[in-house]
């Protein structure tokens, strides 16, 4: 898409016109693409004014009718799909094939809601205080206008996806992208109204999230927040004042582990999926390994040549595995995690290094060995493509270090005995957990929730839950004094 044409997308943002603009980047190669508005938190204040008042007719809508929007945005978007994808990989630099599961996300996301919302959202019958005499139904009310705050790796997923259950429960929604990759939540918004969505009953905002993120917080009745744990405290505290419910989607340190009957090579295929996937710039990014002892060395030496194997470029085609990071920040961030861990006696198997000759922001996929708990990444998200193996001499031992961290969003097991890997998962103290596979199994399920323990978060996404959180439950109980008499 041209500089044009994507300017062109903050047409839909409130006060676009007058507003100092903030340029937004290509990592590939940090040329600007596009400038986009600094909302205030007075621009925030009125278009929440705005949902709210779009609210009631929102409601009323028939929920088979506004199912009929989402079902005409799946199609849509998978039509237009060579744009969208165009519009992720310019502003977060990740390639093709990772760009493509967040369209796929997309879709899928609005084909399941849209057929569980009508069965899901209904009345339901109770059982009554007295039997035939108390009527009791709970009913689901929408719980509001939603305020969705999302981060930059994941820029359709986090925003736009997570909305569609929103929607779908009757509440407007006011989305609060990432400040340097708002373009694909523009692109989005401007095809859900394509297919039928009213223009207030879903809106986005553009600009700094310390800046807007009070004033959304503030005005809404429900907040879904995902990114930094940091960030995540200071959301949480602020809808607590206001007692306002939310979902928060944080970071994690997620193990994978490698029992002594493992099928080694698929194990290290996985891992290989589950660390390097976006650039290792997913929450539920494989960052740690503890592999038995007895197959420590088999599976070393096939992680390092699968990840040895794959592509490192830029380009908007299929042709490369692994894409940029971000920014400058990450990648400082990333050195310095690798830097820090080698000074202090890591070997790194393979990658290690910066790759300024594809682009600004490219770094190797990265295998690290001889991890010890002084250093900085044995415990902090890296958010990059940096994994470590251990080596450990049991399945208790495995299990220990696994849970031994402050997050517990997705874990990875992988034994041939699958019985033995449902005994391990239930032993693991994170809110998803791959058998045999290292995140997409898990990921992919969009009838399962999905989410943290511990500070990788609070609630759920996906399946029931993912709709549910957006609703308010009301039991109404009607006594038929005439049946007693
Ligand atoms: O997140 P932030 P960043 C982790 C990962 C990454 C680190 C920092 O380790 O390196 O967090 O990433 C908005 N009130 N994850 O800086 O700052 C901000 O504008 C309200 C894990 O991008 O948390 C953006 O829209 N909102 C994670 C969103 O919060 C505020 C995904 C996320 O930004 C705000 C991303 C404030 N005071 C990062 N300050 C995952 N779980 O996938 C910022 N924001």
């Amino acid at each position: 898409m041209t500089f044009a044409q994507l300017e062109s997308l903050t047409d839909h943002v409130s006060s676009a016109g007058s507003r100092p603009h903030r340029q937004i980047r290509a990592p590939y190669d940090d040329s600007v693409v596009g400038t986009v508005p600094l909302c205030t938190p007075e621009d925030v204040r009125s278009t929440l004014d705005e949902a709210r008042a779009a609210s009631d007719e929102w409601a009323s809508w028939p929920v088979s009718d506004r199912a009929a929007v989402f079902r005409r945005f799946h199609d849509a978007i998978l039509d237009r799909r060579e744009s969208i994808l165009d519009v992720i990989q310019t502003e977060t630099g990740k390639s093709r094939p990772d760009a493509l599961e967040e369209v796929l996300d997309a879709a899928t996301t609005a084909r399941y809601y849209a057929n569980l919302a009508g069965r899901a959202l209904s009345p339901t019958r109770r059982s009554g205080a007295v039997p035939f005499v108390t009527k009791t139904v709970e009913r689901s009310h929408p719980v509001g206008v939603v305020g969705i705050i999302s981060p930059w790796n994941y820029p359709l997923s986090l925003s736009v996806s997570e909305s569609i259950p929103a929607l779908l429960a009757g509440n407007p929604v006011v989305i609060k992208p990432d400040e340097g990759t708002p373009f694909t939540a523009l692109w989005a918004l401007d095809l859900l109204r394509e297919c039928g969505l009213p223009e207030s009953v879903l809106q986005v905002v553009t600009g700094e999230g310390p800046t807007l993120g009070d004033p959304l917080i503030e005005g809404v009745d429900y907040v879904s927040f995902t990114g930094s744990t940091e960030v995540g405290r200071l959301v949480a505290e602020t809808a607590g004042r206001h007692l306002t419910d939310c979902s928060l989607e944080l970071g994690g340190k997620n193990p994978l582990l490698v029992l002594d009957d493992a099928d080694v090579a698929a194990a290290a295929r996985g891992a290989v999926r589950g660390c390097f996937a976006n650039t290792g710039q997913l929450c539920i990014s494989i960052e740690r390994i503890y592999v038995h002892e007895s197959v420590a060395d088999e599976f070393r030496e096939a992680l390092v040549r699968e990840t040895k194997a794959l592509t490192l470029d830029a380009g908007y085609d299929y042709d490369h595995d692994v894409g940029s990071l971000l920014d400058g920040e990450l990648l400082a961030k990333v050195e310095a995690h690798v830097e820090d861990a080698v000074e202090k006696g890591a070997t790194v198997l393979t990658g290690g290094r910066a790759r300024p000759d594809l682009g600004p922001y490219f770094y190797e996929p990265t295998v690290l060995t001889d991890v010890t708990s002084n250093m900085t990444l044995a415990d902090e998200e890296t958010f990059g493509p940096v994994v470590s193996v251990y080596e450990v001499e049991s399945v208790s031992e495995a299990i220990e270090r696994a849970n031994d961290s402050e997050y517990g969003l997705n874990a990875s097991v992988w034994t041939e005995n699958t019985e033995r890997g449902e005994q391990v998962a239930a032993r693991l103290a994170t809110g998803t957990v791959n058998v045999n596979e290292a995140y997409a199994a898990a990921w992919g399920s969009i009838d399962a929730p999905m989410g943290g323990m511990k500070n990788s978060g609070i609630g759920r996404r996906h399946g029931r839950q993912g709709l549910m959180k957006y609703t308010e439950s009301q039991t109404v109980a009607t006594q038929r004094f005439d049946l007693l008499s």
